[in-house]
Protein backbone atom coordinates (compact mmCIF):
# COMPACT_ATOMS: atom_id res chain seq x y z
CA UNK A 1 0.00 0.00 0.00
CA UNK A 2 1.70 3.45 -0.94
CA UNK A 3 1.83 6.00 0.97
CA UNK A 4 0.01 8.46 -0.97
CA UNK A 5 -3.04 5.75 -0.93
CA UNK A 6 -2.79 5.30 3.10
CA UNK A 7 -2.21 9.23 3.48
CA UNK A 8 -5.40 9.34 1.10
CA UNK A 9 -7.80 6.63 2.80
CA UNK A 10 -6.90 7.26 6.38
CA UNK A 11 -6.57 11.10 6.52
CA UNK A 12 -9.36 12.14 3.81
CA UNK A 13 -12.05 9.31 3.81
CA UNK A 14 -11.68 7.94 7.31
CA UNK A 15 -11.43 11.43 8.19
CA UNK A 16 -14.96 12.34 6.55
CA UNK A 17 -16.62 9.49 8.76
CA UNK A 18 -15.40 10.51 12.28
CA UNK A 19 -16.33 13.91 10.96
CA UNK A 20 -19.72 13.13 9.96
CA UNK A 21 -20.69 11.24 13.24
CA UNK A 22 -19.57 13.69 15.28
CA UNK A 23 -21.92 16.21 13.09
CA UNK A 24 -24.99 13.83 13.34
CA UNK A 25 -24.78 13.11 16.97
CA UNK A 26 -24.18 16.45 17.93
CA UNK A 27 -25.82 17.33 21.04
CA UNK A 28 -28.58 14.65 20.98
CA UNK A 29 -28.45 11.48 23.58
CA UNK A 30 -26.44 9.50 20.80
CA UNK A 31 -23.43 11.71 21.58
CA UNK A 32 -22.76 9.41 24.98
CA UNK A 33 -23.21 6.46 23.17
CA UNK A 34 -20.22 4.46 22.33
CA UNK A 35 -19.56 3.08 18.97
CA UNK A 36 -20.69 -0.04 19.05
CA UNK A 37 -23.64 1.29 20.90
CA UNK A 38 -24.65 3.58 17.83
CA UNK A 39 -23.90 0.72 15.45
CA UNK A 40 -26.50 -1.87 17.08
CA UNK A 41 -28.86 0.77 17.49
CA UNK A 42 -29.06 2.23 14.36
CA UNK A 43 -28.72 -0.72 12.50
CA UNK A 44 -32.24 -1.19 10.22
CA UNK A 45 -33.37 1.94 11.67
CA UNK A 46 -34.00 3.90 8.12
CA UNK A 47 -34.30 6.81 10.31
CA UNK A 48 -30.82 6.38 11.70
CA UNK A 49 -29.19 5.52 8.36
CA UNK A 50 -26.81 8.48 8.32
CA UNK A 51 -25.64 7.47 11.83
CA UNK A 52 -25.42 3.68 11.51
CA UNK A 53 -23.16 4.49 7.76
CA UNK A 54 -20.74 7.16 9.44
CA UNK A 55 -20.42 4.93 12.39
CA UNK A 56 -20.01 1.80 10.83
CA UNK A 57 -17.68 3.50 8.86
CA UNK A 58 -15.67 4.54 11.36
CA UNK A 59 -15.43 1.58 13.33
CA UNK A 60 -14.90 -0.99 9.87
CA UNK A 61 -11.84 1.28 9.05
CA UNK A 62 -10.08 1.54 12.79
CA UNK A 63 -10.17 -2.02 12.97
CA UNK A 64 -8.92 -2.63 9.53
CA UNK A 65 -5.95 -0.61 10.11
CA UNK A 66 -5.31 -2.64 12.69
CA UNK A 67 -5.48 -5.91 10.75
CA UNK A 68 -2.20 -4.37 8.72
CA UNK A 69 1.39 -4.43 9.98
CA UNK A 70 4.55 -3.43 7.75
CA UNK A 71 6.08 -6.62 6.50
CA UNK A 72 2.39 -8.64 7.69
CA UNK A 73 1.67 -11.62 6.02
CA UNK A 74 3.17 -14.85 6.56
CA UNK A 75 1.47 -17.55 8.43
CA UNK A 76 -0.41 -17.58 11.78
CA UNK A 77 0.43 -19.69 14.51
CA UNK A 78 -0.86 -21.86 17.70
CA UNK A 79 -4.24 -21.87 18.39
CA UNK A 80 -5.57 -19.61 15.47
CA UNK A 81 -3.63 -21.56 12.98
CA UNK A 82 -5.50 -25.06 14.45
CA UNK A 83 -9.07 -22.75 13.58
CA UNK A 84 -7.88 -22.01 10.11
CA UNK A 85 -7.43 -25.63 9.32
CA UNK A 86 -10.15 -26.80 11.27
CA UNK A 87 -12.78 -24.34 9.66
CA UNK A 88 -11.05 -23.27 6.06
CA UNK A 89 -8.97 -26.62 5.45
CA UNK A 90 -5.85 -24.45 5.77
CA UNK A 91 -4.09 -21.34 5.18
CA UNK A 92 -4.26 -21.77 1.14
CA UNK A 93 -7.69 -22.78 0.98
CA UNK A 94 -8.62 -20.09 3.41
CA UNK A 95 -6.72 -17.28 1.40
CA UNK A 96 -8.83 -18.45 -2.02
CA UNK A 97 -12.02 -17.93 0.23
CA UNK A 98 -11.27 -14.66 1.29
CA UNK A 99 -10.47 -13.40 -2.19
CA UNK A 100 -13.19 -14.63 -3.78
CA UNK A 101 -15.60 -13.35 -1.12
CA UNK A 102 -13.64 -10.28 -1.74
CA UNK A 103 -13.67 -10.09 -5.17
CA UNK A 104 -16.93 -11.09 -5.83
CA UNK A 105 -18.55 -8.48 -3.55
CA UNK A 106 -20.14 -6.21 -6.00
CA UNK A 107 -19.34 -2.28 -5.78
CA UNK A 108 -18.65 -1.52 -2.40
CA UNK A 109 -18.08 -3.35 0.66
CA UNK A 110 -15.72 -5.06 2.66
CA UNK A 111 -14.59 -8.67 2.87
CA UNK A 112 -14.35 -10.65 6.29
CA UNK A 113 -13.50 -13.47 8.55
CA UNK A 114 -15.83 -13.43 11.24
CA UNK A 115 -16.18 -15.73 14.62
CA UNK A 116 -19.82 -17.12 14.41
CA UNK A 117 -20.67 -19.10 17.45
CA UNK A 118 -17.36 -20.88 17.74
CA UNK A 119 -17.05 -21.33 13.91
CA UNK A 120 -14.92 -19.23 11.17
CA UNK A 121 -16.72 -18.10 8.58
CA UNK A 122 -15.93 -15.78 5.80
CA UNK A 123 -18.58 -13.31 4.58
CA UNK A 124 -19.03 -9.87 2.41
CA UNK A 125 -20.93 -7.29 3.20
CA UNK A 126 -21.96 -4.14 0.84
CA UNK A 127 -20.80 -0.48 1.86
CA UNK A 128 -21.03 -0.22 5.51
CA UNK A 129 -22.78 -2.80 6.68
CA UNK A 130 -20.24 -4.89 9.80
CA UNK A 131 -20.68 -8.08 10.90
CA UNK A 132 -20.78 -6.63 14.30
CA UNK A 133 -23.96 -5.12 13.73
CA UNK A 134 -25.21 -8.82 12.80
CA UNK A 135 -24.15 -10.93 16.10
CA UNK A 136 -20.72 -12.04 14.23
CA UNK A 137 -17.16 -11.69 15.85
CA UNK A 138 -15.15 -9.78 13.27
CA UNK A 139 -11.76 -10.93 13.10
CA UNK A 140 -10.29 -9.61 9.99
CA UNK A 141 -11.31 -7.36 7.28
CA UNK A 142 -10.05 -5.97 4.19
CA UNK A 143 -11.78 -2.48 2.60
CA UNK A 144 -13.06 -3.71 -0.82
CA UNK A 145 -14.16 -0.06 -1.70
CA UNK A 146 -12.15 1.56 -4.58
CA UNK A 147 -10.98 4.15 -2.41
CA UNK A 148 -8.63 1.36 -0.98
CA UNK A 149 -6.84 0.36 -3.95
CA UNK A 150 -7.43 2.54 -7.58
CA UNK A 151 -4.38 4.66 -6.91
CA UNK A 152 -2.41 1.66 -6.36
CA UNK A 153 -4.16 -0.70 -8.58
CA UNK A 154 -6.74 0.87 -10.51
CA UNK A 155 -9.67 -1.75 -11.30
CA UNK A 156 -6.93 -5.19 -10.62
CA UNK A 157 -8.82 -5.83 -7.11
CA UNK A 158 -7.64 -9.23 -7.12
CA UNK A 159 -3.79 -8.10 -7.33
CA UNK A 160 -4.74 -5.98 -4.23
CA UNK A 161 -6.51 -7.83 -2.11
CA UNK A 162 -3.82 -11.06 -2.72
CA UNK A 163 -1.06 -7.89 -1.91
CA UNK A 164 -3.36 -7.43 1.56
CA UNK A 165 -2.89 -11.58 1.83
CA UNK A 166 0.31 -12.00 1.45
CA UNK A 167 2.17 -8.73 2.84
CA UNK A 168 0.38 -7.01 5.46
CA UNK A 169 -2.02 -9.15 7.53
CA UNK A 170 -1.27 -8.88 11.14
CA UNK A 171 -1.93 -12.04 12.24
CA UNK A 172 -1.45 -11.69 15.52
CA UNK A 173 -4.13 -8.75 15.93
CA UNK A 174 -6.64 -11.18 13.74
CA UNK A 175 -5.54 -14.33 16.23
CA UNK A 176 -6.40 -11.97 19.79
CA UNK A 177 -9.47 -11.13 18.39
CA UNK A 178 -10.71 -14.57 18.33
CA UNK A 179 -9.47 -15.54 21.58
CA UNK A 180 -11.40 -12.80 22.85
CA UNK A 181 -14.15 -14.52 20.91
CA UNK A 182 -14.13 -17.67 22.82
MN1 LIG B 1 -12.22 2.73 3.13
Amino acid sequence: MSAQTFDFHHGRHHQAYVTNLNNLVKSSPMESQSLDELIKASYNDASKAGVFNNAAQVWNHTFFWNCMKPHGGGAPSGQFAQAIERDCGGLDKFKEQFKAAAVGQFGSGWAWLVADRGQLKIAATANAVTPLAQGQTPLLTCDVWEHAYYLDYQNRRPDFVQAFLDHLVNWDFVAQNLSKAC
